[in-house]
């Protein structure tokens, strides 16, 4: 079993691949090692998607999907529950696909290319997002990983991935009971740019905290290009080069390639594009200064998330040992400087701005997977936004809610919270903050507990509820139980209820630590949860709790009984429909290898057809008499004219059958060819020897 990692980017796509020697990035068909989304954009450009990494989980009617839609090569339409799906063509149909689908198709190709490359299945994976996705994005592209047949161990944040690539080999990290090292990752795409704060001792990194612009990206300066060179050519050619959408995306390639010499070279670069518009060539000049003069309200937008993620670390610039670059945009010397700048030190690129993400996907995946064996290395994450629970139960007139997970706050991360209640209960999750929300829906979901019901007594029931943000960010209340009340200690269970019992809806925040998934027990976090806990359910109930008074009391006997759990409102696929589309996934890929093979076959005998004629009148010539020879190119001839008339649509089998046929009049000749050629060279050979 291989373990890989996987970047997807909003422009280019990498793979990874842990080996016992290292991490290694796939080759793929491309004699590259990115697979860029854009490729064939400009031959096929209504077909080729791309740019779709951030419609993951949001509506067709989302002001980020309205505002996208004009510059999409394709199109997109709205599903029946309101999503925005991708229209493709597909078997010469068009077909509309959920984002899960196009991302699942994607993310098969990728494992396609890696397990051509790796000779071995590829399932176990750990694909990045971006650190500032919400609930809706991850479990988005989460199911797209399963519609991929992949088993996605992890979601990792892009900069936490980087960090890991940037740790793992550090063999000069402080001890833990030293200070630890401070690093800022600063990742900048194609589409958005994200700032992490975090701090490394042997064996661990700490994210201490993250900040982002998920709208300015490498796309925003090619964008100041195009919108300069559409002006320009409309007086000079008097060009509408955006009504033609193919000219349109073609000068947005010349200007991202002029965007990246531009980066290198200072002076004075030229823009030729022949035959652009209606046969016109045109030319254009600019240089770096002029570029960077005309981006300045993007170049201004750098030192906000830098800002914003240094004051929540609570760190001051001295403490920062280095600020690690990577993502392509970073490649601007303007970008470069300003992050500089602001922290006062030059800035390093120790990893590759390309590949750190995937690599560090494929470390971590590599960490996870029980095949294999790697130095330990925990990674503790933060929770981007702050989460808030609100209670309501159908008779409670208490109303009741308390923020889980603040901001910044470790994760994965699992809470108990403990309420007392006589009926089932609806918990309903949401962000604190929507303003800050780079998603237009706050909700992330309401989760129902069930079968709750009153003590024999009459009394409330103690509920205890676990909630988390597990290992992909995804937030959920994970399980729910009712502790029943044992003969004989009913006045320990008086003292804990009755306030709550006055006071509906109270919950209380024992932040009962529990072993995350990562097995790392998360125990420093106690202290800081319990004084916000106290603090919330004082704030809640009205009335003062003494944080220490539950942990003092005496241990009793209690029976415990698991409830159910109805989650509604999670932006999630519902397992029939994830089915359907794993099984739909696997029809296609059946289909894309009967149609290659297909291709395969006919294009075998295009290929023999010419091949064989070539040699006819060149290497084989001495090797057949004129009229067989004759014969055999008419027959190619033939064969040739087949092929694009009735054998231009045939099964498999009856291309197999003509090749057949063409090889065992073909063969005897090169049968002829290679003994006469082999008898020298052997004679060659046996020279040598002696
Ligand atoms: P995202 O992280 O936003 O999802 P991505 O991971 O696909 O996107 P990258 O591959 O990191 O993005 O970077 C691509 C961007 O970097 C493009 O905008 C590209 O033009 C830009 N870029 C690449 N090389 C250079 C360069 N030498 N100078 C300036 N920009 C560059
Ligand atoms: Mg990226
Ligand atoms: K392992």
């Amino acid at each position: 079993m291989s373990v890989v990692g996987i970047d997807v980017g909003f422009q280019n796509c990498y793979i990874a691949v842990a080996r016992s020697g290292g991490i290694e990035t796939i080759t793929n068909d491309y004699s590259d090692r990115c697979t860029p989304l854009l490729r064939n954009v400009i031959t096929n450009f209504k077909n080729t998607v791309h740019g779709f990494k951030k419609f993951h989980g949001r509506a067709f009617d989302d002001p980020f999907v309205q505002a996208e839609k004009p510059k999409l090569p394709y199109s997109l339409h709205k599903l029946a529950n309101g999503n925005a799906g991708i229209k493709v063509r597909y078997l010469d149909e068009d077909k509309v696909f959920t984002v899960e689908q196009i991302t699942g198709m994607l993310l098969n190709k990728l494992k396609e290319t890696s397990e051509s490359a790796l000779k071995k299945p590829v399932v176990d994976c750990v694909i990045s997002v971006p650190s500032f996705f919400t609930d809706a994005e991850r479990r988005s592209v989460f199911d797209a990983s399963q519609i991929a047949g992949l088993n996605c161990l992890r979601l990792i944040n892009d900069t936490t991935a980087v960090a890991l690539a940037y740790g793992i080999y550090k063999q000069d990290l402080p001890t833990p009971e030293e200070r630890p090292r401070n690093v800022v990752f600063v990742d900048m795409g194609h589409s958005s740019f994200q700032v992490s704060v975090t701090a490394f001792n042997k064996g661990k990194l700490k994210v201490l905290a993250t900040a982002f612009d998920p709208y300015l990206g490498g796309r925003n300066f090619d964008e100041v290009l195009v919108d300069y060179f559409c002006e320009e050519f409309k007086g000079k050619y008097k060009l509408n080069v955006r009504d033609n959408p193919r000219a349109l995306l073609r000068l947005h390639q010349e200007c991202e390639k002029l965007k990246k010499l531009m980066s290198a070279n200072s002076s004075d670069l030229p823009l030729n594009i022949e035959c652009f518009m209606n046969d016109i060539d045109v030319t254009s000049r600019m240089n770096r200064g002029h570029f960077e003069e005309m981006s300045a309200q993007y170049l201004m937008r750098v030192e906000m998330p830098l800002k914003t993620a240094l004051e929540q670390s609570k760190l001051s610039r001295d403490d920062i040992y280095a600020v690690e670059i990577v993502g392509g945009a970073t490649r601007s010397p303007a970008i470069k400087e300003r992050i500089s700048k602001f922290f006062g030190k030059d800035v390093s690129t120790t990893l590759n701005a390309d590949e750190a993400v995937a690599r560090g996907c494929a470390l971590q995946c590599a960490i996870l997977s029980p095949a294999f064996k790697v130095r330990e290395f925990s990674i503790t994450d933060v929770v981007p936004f702050p989460i808030t629970l609100r209670w309501k139960s159908p008779t409670d007139d208490g109303l009741g809610e308390c923020e889980v997970f603040s901001k910044n706050h470790a994760a994965p991360f699992s809470k108990v919270i403990t309420f007392h209640k006589k009926e089932p209960f609806d918990l309903e999750a949401f962000y604190s903050s929507p303003q800050e929300l780079p998603y237009p829906d706050h909700r992330i979901g309401c989760f129902s507990i069930q079968s709750v019901v009153p003590q024999p007594d009459g009394d409330s029931s103690k509920v205890k509820v676990k909630v988390r943000v597990n290992v992909h960010g995804i937030f959920s209340v994970s399980s729910a139980s009712l502790i029943e009340k044992q003969k004989g200690e009913g006045e320990d269970m008086q003292i804990d209820s009755e306030p709550v019992v006055q006071n509906e809806g109270r919950a209380e925040d024992q932040n009962k630590m529990q072993v995350d998934q990562d097995g790392q027990s998360q125990g420093d976090q106690q202290n800081e949860d319990n004084s916000s806990s106290s603090k919330v359910s004082s704030a809640a109930s009205g009335e003062k709790q003494d944080p220490a008074a539950g942990g003092s009391k005496p241990k009793v006997k209690v029976k415990s009984i698991d409830l159910p759990i109805m989650a509604n409102n999670i932006r999630q696929l519902d397992s029939d429909v994830l089915n359907d589309f794993v099984e739909y996934e696997r029809q296609m890929i059946i289909q894309d290898k009967l149609v290659k093979e297909l291709n395969d076959a006919k294009n075998a005998v295009e290929e023999y057809v010419y091949d064989l004629r070539d040699k006819l009148c060149g290497i084989y010539e001495k090797y057949i008499t004129g009229d067989d020879s004759n014969r055999l190119t008419l027959m190619l001839e033939d064969t040739e004219n087949w092929l694009y008339e009735d054998g231009e649509d045939q099964p498999k089998q009856v291309y197999e059958e003509k090749l057949g046929a063409l090889k065992r009049l073909g063969q005897p000749i090169q049968d002829r060819h290679r003994e006469h050629e082999d008898r020298p060279r052997a004679f060659d050979e046996l020279g040598k020897k002696l």
